[in-house]
């Protein structure tokens, strides 16, 4: 199973970050990203920079014929065509606000290297080492997804029985132990 996270809490012309989630999801086609299913939409608190507002956050499962290195390319060229790219540098900060973020969470459970160092912390509080090293470097399963309501939340919406492929956790299992988290929580969901 391929999951592919989707964030953003930022306008792009006017735009609104639910119209940019939606647009990024027909866009994929274009880079032979195929989706299968897409999640319900959230309005997340937000994780990181204080005085950011709320985030728009959902899941996709998708079928790709490429690896997870172009995979994740193409991800980013999707991410650029959004405005990322031309975000003023005082505003793209690690965690800040953003118009859209497209996060590999998981690619046909492969795990890399890296992942491995953050695998002994802590499931529900401890942010992984890996944060701490290169930003751009391809980390498989996103390091921070098990420890994000909006992320696991959206999970369950398309594949509640997804297995975690460190941890083993079901996303079900997972959601009983951070839902109460009030960094990154649920407000609601969009009709
Ligand atoms: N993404 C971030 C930082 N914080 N918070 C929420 N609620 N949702 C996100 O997608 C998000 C965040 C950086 O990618
Ligand atoms: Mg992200
Ligand atoms: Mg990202």
């Amino acid at each position: 199973m391929i999951l592919i996270a989707l964030g953003g809490n930022m306008p792009v012309e006017n735009q609104s970050p639910v119209q940019t989630l939606r647009w990024a999801i027909d866009e994929m086609a274009k880079y032979q990203i195929y989706v299968m299913s897409i999640s319900s939409f959230y309005c997340t608190k937000p994780v990181g920079q204080a005085g950011q507002s709320d985030y728009i956050n959902a899941v996709v499962r998708v079928r790709v014929a490429m690896g997870p290195a172009n995979l994740l390319k193409n991800l980013k060229m999707i991410e650029m065509a959004a405005g990322r790219g031309t975000q003023p540098v005082a505003l793209r900060a690690r965690w800040g606000p953003r118009p859209l973020d497209l996060d590999l969470v998981d690619y046909k459970k492969i795990v890399t290297g890296n992942f491995q160092v953050c695998s002994r912390y802590s499931m529900v509080t401890k942010v992984s080492r890996v944060s701490q090293l290169g930003r751009c470097e391809l980390v498989l399963p996103h390091p921070q997804a098990h420890l994000r309501p909006f992320v696991i939340r959206p999970i369950i919406d398309i594949a509640p029985f997804w297995h975690h492929p460190v941890t083993g956790l079901s996303a079900l299992s997972m959601w009983a132990l951070i839902k109460n988290k009030p960094e990154g929580s649920i407000i609601h969901e969009l009709p």
